[in-house]
């Protein structure tokens, strides 16, 4: 029998070698897609916010029922229970005609005084950055030390656990993992602290590295000079999600003695600010 090109067989085998080979390019098509499609590292969308406590004719005005701008205070604890203030005031301002005026209460014993406005709904993670911009204004005629002025926190977790930035002994900042038994305190290196200055507006800039490891990180800027540079842990956990901000007086941490704090034109977000 005579072999010939066109024989049915021989057209067959053809086809199938064509369907063999595109289905190849096909499948190599489709990894290299997968391959380009698959997801990247975690990059979190953008996230700001920020208020210079304009825009609002009384303190409710800060809490409209969207959940768009603040979402309430702590004015809780202290000798004087109730008399603790969280109020727009024009008493002092850094920008326009209106700031935050925090006043709490000496606290006594366990009974911690607190004075502060609180931003929820947050969703900082591991990995995640956060950056933080303030004004604030101490009085002068008392001692600062242990005030609590600033909390990234989770309320997931029991007392609500997290990094805060407060004055230690000395007026001098420092940080703390509060409220969860693991996590180092964050201090300036002794020789080289800087004092709060007191009846100014200070800006205060934070920024932090999220990790429940020692790879996390938390820079503080006072006025543009860095004070704190610290590497450690802080998240409490692996799989916390810091949900909740406060800033004021967000506790006042000696005994005898009211703590006021102004706050203006204040801004959080995952990018640097
Ligand atoms: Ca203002």
């Amino acid at each position: 029998m005579t072999h010939t090109p066109s024989s049915p067989k021989s057209s067959r085998g053809h086809w199938w070698w064509l369907v063999g080979t595109a289905t190849l390019i096909a499948a190599a098509a489709g990894g290299c897609y997968a391959w380009a499609a698959r997801p990247l590292p975690a990059t979190p969308k953008a996230f700001v916010f920020r208020d210079d406590f304009e825009s609002a004719a009384k303190t409710e005005d800060l809490f409209p029922s969207d959940a768009s701008r603040w979402n309430g205070t702590q004015r809780d604890g202290g000798l004087t229970s109730g008399k603790n203030i969280v109020a727009l005031t024009t008493e002092r301002t850094h920008s326009g005609r209106q700031a935050l005026k925090c006043v709490a209460s000496p606290s006594e014993g366990n009974n911690v005084s607190k004075a502060d406005i609180e931003r929820t709904g947050l969703k900082f993670t591991k990995g995640d950055h956060v950056w933080f911009s303030g004004y604030f204004w101490l009085p002068g005629d008392t001692d600062a030390s242990l005030t609590f002025m600033w909390d990234l926190e989770t309320t997931e977790l029991r007392n609500s656990p997290g990094r805060r930035l407060y004055l230690q002994d000395g007026e001098f900042f420092a940080s703390d993992l509060g409220k969860w038994w693991t996590g180092k305190k964050f201090r300036q290196p002794p020789g080289a602290q800087v004092k709060f200055p007191k009846d100014q507006w200070v800006q205060v800039k934070i920024h932090l590295v999220l990790s429940e490891t020692n790879d996390g990180r938390m820079q503080v800027w006072q006025d543009g000079k860095k004070v704190l540079d610290a590497t450690g842990k802080t998240l409490p956990r692996a799989s916390t999600v810091y949900d909740r901000m406060q800033v004021g007086v967000t506790a006042n941490g000696r005994p005898g003695r009211a703590q006021t704090v102004y706050v203006d034109d204040v801004v959080l977000s995952n990018r640097p600010i």
